[in-house]
């Protein structure tokens, strides 16, 4: 069959057979992701129309609806995912708390982690933005309420991982450990058809991607770290392209299919608490999975995303992720300070 015309569900029962998440539930919940992708797509899309079409949701000022746009996004992950019948948890970026679903009939065994709509205050300037998701199995036993600790979780812990990246074109990249798969939206048809197959990100890489208006906030071996890939002394033997959004599905989306290394470091904007920006649970565990099936690596500076085990919600946690060569060589360069 011509590559263009195979759907999400196609690929994942017919050439993924060999995952364990080749089942009817795991397509189902995917199905149900898809489709709350689908209804923020349209929005995300319309909003670009406000300023065009002078309408809005309702007599809203076009800022209001922007605002609310996250929370839309969010409300319509969950409410697909609540009752999809597969999962037994859903925990947002957009929430404090993780929902539970209580009703036993309508019950499965996923936990499913989502960042609704990841740099969508860029909106406004038509930049591209993504939705992120990552799926567990429970831990806890199927008969009862799920547990804070189904969703505290090691990143390996994570059965499937994926970003829908609202763009020029609409895509769909997900990997159950059978590899790394893009799908891109055919909006005559209303499907995500196959369009990337088996995406490998190149070893080593020629782009980095880093505000470095946080310069003043970094310790010394982080600015060391940057200097690196903007010296002669690197693999390339000159500097790197720098190339950042400051829309993560955007720099990382880029990353995977040229190569290359996204960093958000760890700042000290607060001198008595330094942290990350990002987050372990939406952002870094699911695009470590990504990256690490696509040939890729992601570490905090010195250890690997996927073996980190979250102790709440929203922990944050520096990150550098792309081309593996480039990856090692930012914790070789931390090691010289350690
Ligand atoms: P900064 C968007 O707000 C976001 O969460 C990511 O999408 C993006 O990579 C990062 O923050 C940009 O942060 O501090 O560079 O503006």
């Amino acid at each position: 069959m011509p590559m263009g015309q195979i759907t999400v569900t196609e690929h994942l029962l017919y050439h993924q057979t060999r995952s364990h998440e080749a089942t009817g539930r795991f397509t189902h919940l995917l199905s149900d992701l898809i489709l709350g992708a689908k209804i923020v797509a349209r929005e995300v899309n319309k909003a670009g129309l406000v300023d065009i079409l002078g309408f809005t949701c309702s007599n809203e000022s076009k800022d209001e609806m922007l605002k609310k746009l996250d929370v839309f996004a969010n409300d319509v992950f969950v409410h697909r995912l609540e009752r999809s019948g597969v999962i037994c948890a859903v925990a947002s970026e957009e929430m404090p708390d993780m929902v539970v679903v209580t009703d036993e009939f309508q019950r499965g065994d996923y936990v499913v982690m989502i960042d609704p709509l990841d740099g969508f205050s860029n909106i406004d300037a038509n930049v591209s933005i993504g939705s992120i998701f990552s799926i567990y199995r429970r831990k806890s036993a199927s008969h009862k309420d799920a547990e804070l600790g189904d969703a505290l979780q090691k990143g390996v812990d994570q059965v499937a991982a994926g970003y829908v990246i609202y763009g020029s074109s609409t895509m769909l990249v997900y990997t159950t450990g059978q590899g790394v798969h893009g799908f891109t939206m055919d909006p005559s048809v209303g499907e995500f058809l196959l369009s990337h197959p088996d995406i490998r990100i190149p070893q080593k890489g020629k782009i980095y991607s880093v505000n470095e208006g946080n310069w003043n906030y970094w310790d010394a071996p982080t600015r060391q770290v940057v200097e690196y890939f903007k010296s002669m002394d690197n693999h390339l033997g000159k500097p790197f392209s720098s190339r950042y959004i400051g829309s993560l599905v955007a720099d990382f989306h880029r990353n995977l299919l040229f190569g290359g290394i996204f960093m958000y470091p760890m700042d000290y904007k607060n001198p008595k608490k330094p942290k990350g920006k990002l987050r372990l649970l939406y952002e870094a565990h699911p695009l470590a999975m990504v990256v690490e099936q696509a040939g890729g690596l992601a570490t905090d500076g010195r250890k690997r995303i996927l073996d980190l085990q979250a102790e709440d919600l929203h922990q944050r946690v520096p990150l550098f992720i792309g081309s593996e060569y480039d990856v090692r060589k930012v914790s070789e360069l931390y090691r010289q300070f350690d």
